[in-house]
């Protein structure tokens, strides 16, 4: 197989083909000679932590749509059902643990001297495994913020009781993360461009890439001339522009490209 750095490839793999052991040795070099690295993850990067996605299989709750929960207008109308939405991922996100893909980003993180981690997901899980700078676009599952005086801060309880949650002042809580329609925080959208128009390579991981603005971000990095890699079970909105795009599990396939690129045995 030959991967030309210039024009996008799309290497659609199954876990036993051999040229998935090229493509992974291919991420791995790029990864290896990369001085500006960005990572953007969504939730199958948690999947294998025992986490839900969003879409697909097993990402219905009550069998609603989660589009149809995460919203301004779903909460305005039921916020006792949306928050027992959350309650319920809180306590499921609160028996589980990072996976080897979290890891993998601790090491990188450690080892780039560039490095930047962006995150769709709200589960805490990055910040468990111990990466230290995450801008997180759509906000934090622990954290509360209040409707009437603004107010947030970090909530851990499991489960909340009653539901919704009051704040001292009187006002509603709602959970503190992005939902649909609503802006996400300029200054942390500012950085994650920054870093992917600097970037050499972007890593995409587990995100079905149709959430905008996320999805524009390793797509201004493909306009300044980055490399991007895809890790997905499946195909998406990204894979047919992405250099390299892997079929797989991130907790499998990332720790072993990382740990190739950092040095270990071929
Ligand atoms: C694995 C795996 C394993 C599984 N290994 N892989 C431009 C064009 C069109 C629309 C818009 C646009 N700009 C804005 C919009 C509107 C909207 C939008 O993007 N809509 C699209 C759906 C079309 N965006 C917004 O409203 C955003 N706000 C905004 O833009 O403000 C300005 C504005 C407002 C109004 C109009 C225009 C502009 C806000 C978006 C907020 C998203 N919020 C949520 C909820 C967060 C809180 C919570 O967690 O509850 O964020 S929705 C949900 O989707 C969540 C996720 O972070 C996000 C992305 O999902 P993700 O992570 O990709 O998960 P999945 O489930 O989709 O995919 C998982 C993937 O993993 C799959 O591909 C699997 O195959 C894979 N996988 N296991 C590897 N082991
Ligand atoms: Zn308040």
């Amino acid at each position: 197989m030959t991967l030309s750095p210039l024009a996008p490839n799309i290497t659609h793999l199954s876990h036993t083909h051999t040229s998935e052991l090229d493509a992974v040795a291919q991420a791995a070099e790029w990864l290896a000679g990369a001085q500006s690295v960005v990572a953007l993850t969504g939730a199958g990067v948690s999947a294998e932590s025992g986490l839900p996605t969003f879409r697909g299989a097993g990402g219905l709750w009550r069998n609603r749509r989660p589009e149809t929960l995460a919203t301004p207008e779903a909460f305005a109308a039921d916020p006792k059902t949306v928050w027992e939405w959350y309650d319920w991922r809180r306590s499921v996100h609160a028996g589980c643990s990072p996976n080897p893909g979290h890891h993998a980003l601790v090491e990188l993180e450690r080892a780039k001297s560039e490095f930047c981690l962006v995150s769709q997901n709200v589960d805490g899980l990055h910040e468990q495994a111990g990466s230290r700078r995450i801008l997180k676009l759509h906000g934090d599952l622990w954290k509360v913020r209040c409707l009437t005086c603004g107010r947030e801060e970090r909530d851990t309880r499991v489960p909340i009781d009653p539901l919704p949650p009051y704040c001292s002042c009187g006002g509603m809580l709602r959970p503190a993360v992005v939902w649909f329609g609503e802006s996400l925080s300029e200054e942390t959208l500012r950085a994650a461009f920054d870093a992917a128009s600097r970037a050499d390579l972007v890593l995409v991981l587990g995100t079905s890439s149709i959430v905008y603005p996320a999805a524009k971000i390793p797509r201004v990095a493909l306009e300044r001339g980055a490399r991007v890699i895809e890790i997905n079970l499946e195909p998406t909105e990204l894979s047919s522009s992405a250099h390299l795009s892997l079929r797989g599990k991130t907790g499998e396939l990332l720790p072993e490209i990382v740990r190739r690129a950092l040095g270990g045995a071929p």
